[in-house]
């Protein structure tokens, strides 16, 4: 690591829920996602937190599909490659499982069922286990999304029950402003960070639609990492949409430039996730 604080920048491009006849600028095909993706790393990013479509532009976890996806994310990018492994809110649990079949770095992992809107994000305990499990035998390093604070509490429960991650490392993104879920303020993220378990090694959030900004600058006061990307939020000020991730990532930039932060690279950023060398 460098003597500068470094922030780890990842960019959520797509997401699951938003549709293409609405955002015409979101990537949901694969060269989109690989043009994507490449302009966020020349921004500053080092991880990508991947959510897939089909060729209608839908939410998919085509084990196929995803293979091709890691693999063209690898070809053009050093990004930390990252598969979700939520989905959409339709996605079978079954299905959800055989997301780590496509060897990605690092697969996102929550913890905990969450209302999710109208809709429910579905994440039993015994899934929990089974995908953390998973995760540790494929040697994949998982990132714990906390929606909310209950979920800050299962993570210990699920560490001191299976032992450390794939890596060594525990890496957690706190996940605010879900309507649903906890709050995206910054007593939200302060009670979040007072009560994570001590084994976590670091930690990123991201603030959904209007709390990306008080959720960000949250973060880098508690001397936390960023997300940001077109999954969490699609405007860039009231009423102006986002022209692209990139855009979002620059701002991220900025705005870390301001708290004297530098954007991690891909490598210091494999270093800190302790994902598997390739
Ligand atoms: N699309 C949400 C239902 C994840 O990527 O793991 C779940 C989600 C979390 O986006
Ligand atoms: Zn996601």
């Amino acid at each position: 690591m460098r003597g500068v604080p470094t922030t780890l920048i990842t960019v959520a491009p797509t997401g699951a829920e938003t549709t293409k006849d609405q955002w015409p600028q979101l990537p949901t095909t694969l060269d989109e996602l690989v043009a994507t993706a490449t302009a966020c790393e020349a921004a500053g990013a080092a991880l990508v937190h991947v959510h897939i479509r089909d060729d209608e532009h839908r939410p998919t976890l085509d084990g196929q599909r995803l293979k091709d996806t890691v693999a063209a994310l690898r070809e053009s990018t050093d990004l930390v490659v990252q598969l979700s492994t939520g989905g959409s809110v339709h996605d079978p649990l079954d299905v959800r499982l055989k997301v780590l079949d496509a060897e990605p770095d690092s697969c996102s992992l929550t913890m905990g069922t969450t209302n999710f809107g109208d809709d429910v994000f579905l994440n039993p305990w015994p899934f929990v286990c089974d995908l953390y499990q998973l995760s540790q035998e494929r040697e994949v390093v998982p990132e714990f999304e906390l929606f909310d604070l209950g979920q800050v509490h299962a993570l210990t429960r699920l560490l001191d029950k299976y032992g450390p991650p794939y890596g060594g490392k525990v890496h957690v993104d706190l996940v605010m402003g879900v309507p649903g879920g906890m709050n995206g303020t910054a007593d939200a993220l302060v009670a979040s960070v007072r009560d994570l378990p001590a084994s976590v090694t670091s930690w990123s959030a991201t603030g959904i639609g209007r709390s990306t900004l008080a959720v960000m600058l949250a973060s880098l006061s508690k001397g936390g990492h960023l997300r940001v990307g077109m999954e969490d939020v699609l405007t860039i000020s009231r009423g102006v949409p986002v022209q692209s991730n990139a855009q979002l990532v620059e701002r991220a930039v900025a705005i870390g430039a301001l708290a004297q932060r530098v954007p991690m690279t891909t490598a210091e950023a494999r270093e800190l996730l302790g994902v598997r060398g390739r």
